[in-house]
């Protein structure tokens, strides 16, 4: 390890005020001591640019850019602001908007792209790394894709050979990125009054690639300049991405890997081992990482460890991908979007393994101060430091590529520096629930539906559901808008479901055992926790896995009693320490499936009030969701808390919460 002073910006972060979790104090400390350089420390001497944060800055073409900040005093009468082509305020934030949702649904759906190919891969039996795992799963899904899973014989309905429906399924599914006809097959999967609300407005996608590309149109200079028409499009993409693009990314893996059910794990920093070899996959595509898990567990690679002078191999996860091989095989988290340069600051990082997004270009410089092996694996994604090892992915040789990246970490054990500090803080996690988990946990194996956690709605012991989502922002204090607004919402009953940096940031600050209902929870969602031996806060994977929030929502509703769309539902969506585009995609297509969505910190388009007011009050009117802002977690937990006790009250349903001991005339007069 070589110590290095840090050149630029003499100001370094506090650490308490950077981050609200003690084991990342810990290691701003010693980065600080090491004169390692964080995002923490550029986060104080790099203030982000005023106009670009309000989304009022044009440069789509080459005569800007056109920066049209907001009058101090606000905006009295007529907005006259104007970029050179005489753009508006509300067309520059709109275009802004827009080209955000068209890359955050891309990043999702490529992804998903990538996954089914993979997927064809193994239908096609040409790869001996991946196998179609979850057939029940996969049965499940071929409806959805127009799959026939049976076929009659002698007048007699066999289901058809798997092969040839997950070969179809492959098909069908590549179909929907670019079929040159037709309308999203997925779409149908959600509730009847919200498909007629998109027919009616004329936003379903057509496939997942061209209403990226026609933002891409959209937004070129000189071409749509009316915000309502350009929302119209962002809705098309992000509906693309959330039951497009997401949905069958989510599904496929699901198929290949497995399907989720809830198990035990642990969370933080501190899940890495001194002697060990310890390896952290990072980024979002698991395909590689599935092949790492199982090569790093098989006995040649820990006997070959020992043979290193290691005790066994710890493999951890950052990021979503981190998400995935904790949903599937319990490996730990060892943090979330923050804490990526932590690990390797801890100096016991052997290999960090990285694949696609929220990969920060720092790393490289962090693990130039260690012996860290950085690994890029995937052809989009590299990085231009010399210290970088990239060993490509292709699923025709995931095998070996799995094995020569373990190999090399394994190696690199004995490397290691002295000055190893591995926090100590981790705390145990109960993760992979989903749409059928949550289904067999709170219905039971003999009614296997929604039904008892539609009535423990309907009887007031969970007031509502909120989904709460996302990443870590530098410019907020690390995880602390994500716990105080979840503590705020199970204090008064209200069950989260959760995915992405939140689920992790949930886990490690102990919010993802049973035992935290007894602790944080309003009497309610205590009871429910206790009985049922659930979580308050319930895990369902990574960001493409907010797709499983769209469907529980969706079983909520077919469940009976909650009213007939997924915006009648005493529920809402958060974000409260966002910064991805991802995140803008998702919160599109959340609001335009009927969600009151709020997020933290700041907005892209408060610099232009009149398009600003249509996202956040008038899409209500259309679609049943729309967008917030609240940067004040208890007022961002209230205001979705309000939210909730709303929708209760326009389904009649708000009168048993003030008398939770109902007798059956009670229950016969509510049902009246
Ligand atoms: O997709 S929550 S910081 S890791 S973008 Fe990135 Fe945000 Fe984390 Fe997962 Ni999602």
């Amino acid at each position: 390890m070589t110590e290095k002073t840090i050149e630029k910006g003499p100001k370094l972060a506090d650490p308490i005020e950077a981050s609200y979790e003690v084991s990342t104090q810990e290691m701003i400390v010693r980065s600080h001591k090491l004169g390692i350089e964080t995002i923490f420390d550029r986060a104080v001497n790099m203030k982000p640019c005023n106009i670009g944060i309000q989304g009022i800055c044009c440069k789509n073409c080459a005569m800007g850019p056109c920066r049209l900040p907001l009058p101090k005093g606000g905006i009295e009468g007529e907005d006259t602001r104007k970029g050179l082509c005489g753009a508006t305020a509300n067309t520059i934030a709109a275009r802004n908007f827009a080209r955000m949702v068209a890359v955050g649904a891309a990043a999702h759906s490529d992804h998903g792209r990538c996954v089914a190919e993979v997927f064809m891969a193994a239908a096609k039996k040409e790869t001996n790394a991946y196998r179609i795992k979850d057939t029940q799963k996969l049965i499940a899904i071929a409806p959805h894709l127009n799959v026939a899973t049976t076929v009659e014989v002698d007048g007699v309905k066999q289901q058809r050979d798997i092969d040839e429906i997950a070969l179809e399924v492959a098909e069908a599914a590549l179909n929907e990125w670019g079929k040159s006809s037709g309308e999203l097959l997925y779409l149908k999967r959600a509730p009847q009054p919200l498909q007629d609300i998109w027919n009616k407005e004329g936003v379903n996608p057509r496939n997942i690639d061209r209403e990226i590309v026609e933002i891409m149109h959209r937004t070129h200079m000189g071409v749509d300049q009316d915000y309502k028409n350009l929302i119209k499009q962002c809705t098309r993409a992000s509906l693309a991405d959330g039951w497009g693009g997401s949905m069958l990314a989510t599904d496929l893996q699901d198929v290949l890997f497995g399907t989720p059910t809830p198990l035990q794990s642990e969370a933080n920093l501190g899940i890495m081992k001194k002697d060990h070899v310890n390896i952290i996959v990072h980024g979002h595509e698991p395909v590689l990482s599935e092949v790492i898990v199982a090569v790093a567990q098989s006995q040649e690679m820990l006997d070959y460890a020992k043979t290193k002078g290691a005790k066994g191999i710890q493999l951890g996860g950052i990021c979503c991908t981190a998400n995935e091989m904790l949903q599937r095989h319990g490996i730990p988290t060892a943090g979330n979007f923050l804490q990526q340069e932590m690990a390797i600051i801890t100096g016991a990082c052997d290999a960090m393994v990285v694949d696609i997004q929220c990969v920060m270009q720092n790393l490289a410089n962090v693990a130039k101060c260690f012996h860290t092996h950085l690994i890029t694996t995937h052809p989009i994604a590299r990085m231009e430091q010399d210290n970088v090892i990239h060993i490509e992915f292709n699923e025709h040789y995931a095998l070996e590529d799995a094995t020569r990246i373990v190999k090399m970490a394994i190696d690199n054990f004995q490397n290691r520096g002295a000055d190893v500090m591995i926090p100590q803080h981790k705390a145990t996690q109960i993760a992979g629930f989903g749409v059928e988990s949550i289904e067999y946990h709170l219905g039971g194996t003999f009614r296997g539906t929604y039904y008892t956690l539609n009535d423990n709605i309907i009887n007031g012991r969970i007031r509502g559901i909120a989904g709460v989502v996302g990443c870590n922002n530098a410019r907020s204090r690390h995880n602390e808008m994500h716990i105080k607004v979840i503590k705020e919402l199970i204090k008064n009953d209200v069950i989260v479901l959760t995915t992405g940096c939140d689920g992790i940031t949930a886990a490690i600050h102990g919010l993802l055992t049973p035992e935290a209902g007894q602790v944080y929870c309003g009497p309610g969602l205590a009871e429910i926790c206790e009985t049922v031996g659930i979580p308050p806060v319930l895990h369902l994977g990574s960001c493409v896995d907010n797709s499983r929030i769209l469907l529980a929502a969706t079983e909520v509703v077919k469940a009976g009693g909650l009213g007939k769309t997924i915006a009648d539902l005493p529920a809402a969506g958060s974000a409260p320490e966002w910064m991805s585009e991802k995140a803008i995609s998702i919160g599109q297509y959340f609001v335009t499936s009927g969600v009151y969505t709020v997020f933290g910190g700041t907005f892209p388009t408060s610099g232009a009030p009149v398009f600003h007011n249509y996202l956040s009050k008038e899409l209500e009117k259309i679609y049943g969701g729309m967008w917030d802002l609240k940067t004040d977690p208890i007022e961002h937990a209230w205001a979705m808390i309000n939210h909730i006790d709303k929708k209760r009250k326009e389904l009649g349903i708000d009168k048993a919460r003030e008398r939770v001991l109902m007798d059956m005339a009670d229950r016969q007069a509510l049902e009246g």
